[in-house]
This record gives structure tokens, sequence and C-alpha cells, in this order.
């Protein structure tokens, strides 16, 4: 069997070298508004425009804030908007037209409304019938228009909505000329081929050069970015995202997960300044006083922690063994564990560190001593880049060849 990289069988990781399904997928960033739905976070006024500016300089295409919210975030976002960011800002607020006066009086270029749409939304939250709600939301949007300003709508809670009502209203926004409509998973109950299918039934429904899609999906099983991805598989251009993933209850996609899926998987065509993802993580992480997680994808400090020896030992020679993108690519450090797991491999490796012979004899003696450690009394180096260097260039490799 012979397969090419269009062949549609085409298969493992070749798949996303292929030109299949390419295409740019952009990122629209939410932790000054979602983000600060998480409980305990709230981000005082010199924050926001601090992370405003960070996220900027590492190239998201938007970046969402409720200016709704307390007097406070209405201040910042007209500071935000004096600042002269390459993104988008997008006011977020509800489908209310004096929440839409606040926005404007930021000056944002771009308003987004949301309304729960699902019958359980509408009879729990709003007590509106469909009708109603429909008119609702097309007269505010219908008021955005008219004030010249880019304007999306967020059927929320749309995977919980009835297919023909959510179609419904998308056409209906899209024949007034909606510049983005937001597909959520408000709940995170979706699966990935459901995700796929739901926006592609909307994509395939709506006139594509007037409207493009968002997905917004909850990480309540751990879902979110294979839902969103899935999303912009079935039509969708742009995920929505935190930092560190932050938002009601789990949150959403991470912006370092997502930026390195679009980037190193997805192959999808953004400049994004990957390596101030942990700079970014840390920042927030400071600001919320909640730790990143040590095994958090791309920015966790276990990350890039290497501990049996029979990785260390691939490591040394090859850190793509078991590294698909290198820790400084995304502002991490690589480091490794030495522990009752890592065998003459890595005892040599640590004694040659230590400038020490390292030996058969002396590397299986200290594998013997690390084996006795008690389980979780570990040591633990970075390796920084010069001793890297030497280590895969030179003496190691060439001494413990196999
Ligand atoms: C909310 C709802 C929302 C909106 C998403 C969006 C959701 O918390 O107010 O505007 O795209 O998850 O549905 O976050
Ligand atoms: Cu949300």
């Amino acid at each position: 069997m012979s397969l090419k990289t269009d062949d549609p069988n085409y298969f493992a990781h070749q798949y996303n070298d292929s030109e299949k399904d390419k295409k740019k997928i952009k990122i629209l960033d939410s932790t000054l508004r979602e983000g600060e739905q998480h409980p305990g976070v709230s981000f005082s006024i010199k924050q926001r425009i601090q992370i405003a500016w960070m996220l900027d300089s590492f190239g998201v295409d938007q970046i969402e804030i409720s200016p709704i919210v307390s007097p406070d975030h209405h201040e910042a976002t007209k500071i935000i908007m004096k600042q002269g960011l390459k993104a988008d800002i997008v006011a977020h607020v509800r489908s209310i037209k004096s929440d839409v006066d606040k926005a404007l009086d930021c000056d944002t270029n771009w308003v987004a409304t949301y309304m729960g749409i699902s019958d359980i939304h509408l009879l729990a939250k709003l007590r509106i019938s469909r009708e109603e709600a429909k008119q609702r939301a097309l007269e505010v949007v219908d008021y955005i228009k008219s004030h010249g300003l880019k304007s999306r709508f967020t059927m929320e809670d749309a995977s919980r909505t009835d297919p023909e009502f959510l179609l419904e209203m998308c056409r209906e926004m899209n024949q007034r000329g909606i510049e983005r409509i937001s597909i959520p998973d408000t709940v995170g109950i979706m699966r990935p081929r459901g995700m796929y299918n739901l926006v592609k039934m909307v994509h395939d429904n709506i006139d594509n050069s007037k409207t493009s899609l968002d997905v917004h999906c909850h990480n309540d099983v751990g879902l979110a970015l294979s839902n969103a991805l899935s999303g912009c598989d079935g039509g969708a251009d742009q995920i929505h995202t935190t930092i560190d993933g932050l938002g009601e209850r789990t949150g959403i996609p991470t912006l370092a997960e997502t930026a390195v899926a679009l980037n190193l998987i997805y192959k999808s065509n953004n400049s994004f300044r990957l390596h101030l993802l942990k700079d970014l993580s840390r920042t927030i992480s400071d600001y919320t006083r909640i730790a990143i997680h040590e095994s958090k994808p791309l920015v966790g400090d276990s990350a890039y922690k290497h501990k049996a020896g029979t990785h260390l030992a691939a490591i040394l020679r090859n850190p793509s063994a078991y590294e698909i993108i290198e820790p400084k690519q995304v502002g991490n450090r690589r480091k490794i564990v030495f522990g009752e797991l890592s065998g003459k491999n890595g005892s040599a490796y640590l004694l040659s560190l230590l400038g020490l012979d390292s030996s058969k004899e002396n590397a299986e003696s200290l594998a013997k001593g690390l084996k006795e450690l008690r389980m979780g009394d570990i040591l633990e180096l970075f390796l920084d880049e010069k001793l890297e260097r030497k280590i895969l260039n030179e003496d190691y490799v060439k001494t413990n060849k196999e």
C-alpha cells in the first residue's frame, strides 16, 4: 500500500503535513472576559491593560472584554482602546441596547452580544418566547450596525438549542450582514464529531462571504479544545481561548494549547510569538494567585521533565524522541529528574554533569543508590542551553555509545 500526503487515508502524524483541511484559524482571547468569570479571579485596571498588551504582542487576533461588569471594567476598556493595539478589541455585552451604549462609550469597533437561545435558557433565565428572543436579538444587532460597528452574535447554549431555531437565528443574522456568529458549547456537553456537525450545519446554510463563525467550547469533561478544533473542521475560523483556560467552572481551551495545536499540528498560518507562552501563564498566575498546575501542557513545570532512564538516554541523543516542540520555543525549560527510574544511563549522565568519573561501575552503583531513594525523593536539574549542547554534541554521547 502506498500513501501520499494528499491521500484522504493518509494517517498518523503525517496527516498534519497534508495540504488537506489546511486553513488559517484565528484566536480570540477572552482572558479579560471569560477568564474573569473564573471563581476568585478579578484583575485590576492596570493588570487588564498589561494583559491586553501581552496578548497583543503574542499575536492573538481579537481580545474580548466586558465593559458592563463594573465601572472598573468600563474604564479598563476605554484605556485599552487608546493603546493602538493590533488586535481587535471586542466588547462583550448582553443583548440589551443600554449595554451596547456602554460599549459605544468605550469606542470599541467590535461589539459582541449574547443571548441564551435554548429552551432551557429562554425559560429559566430570560422567561421569553423564541419569537421574542429573536426580535430582541435582531433589534440590538440592527442598533449596533446603525452605529457602523462590526458585530458578533453569540447563540449561547447553541449545543442544546433546537437546531431548527438555531438555523433560523443564524440565517436572520446572516441576512443582516453580521460579521461573526459564535457557536458556543456553553455547558461542555459536545463530542468532537457532534461539534463538527453542528458548525457545518450552520456554515452550509448561511452566506459565508458575509459571516464567519467562532467556536467557544467549555471544558466540563476535558473536550474543549478537541471540540473547538472539530468545529473549525466544520467551518469555523476562530477559536476562543483564555490564558491557562480560566473561565466559568472548568473554563475553555488554553491559549498555549490552542496556539501550539494550530501552529504545530494544524499548520495554520499564524504569526504567534509562542516563546511568550510561559511568561503569559506566569503573569496570570501571579495576578490570580492560582498556581499553574505542574502537568499543564506546554507551560507546566512537568511539561518538559524527563524521568525514566530509557527516555533520558534517548533525550540526550535527540530531544525530539520525547518532545514535539522544544521547550524554549514556548518559553519553558527542559528538566531531568533523577530518581529510582534513572538506571545506568541516567546515573552516568548525572556523574558526567558533576564532573565525576562516569565509568560503568560508578554508574551502576549510583543507579543502585538512586533506586533506594524513597519515592518522591527526587533530584531535578535544569538543562541549560550551553550544557545541553555540550552533552548532546560531545562527551556524553561519544563516551556512552552502547
Ligand atoms: C457567558 C456565555 C458564554 C458566551 C460565549 C461567547 C458561553 O458566560 O456569558 O460569547 O462566544 O459560554 O456561552 O461564555
Ligand atoms: Cu463561556
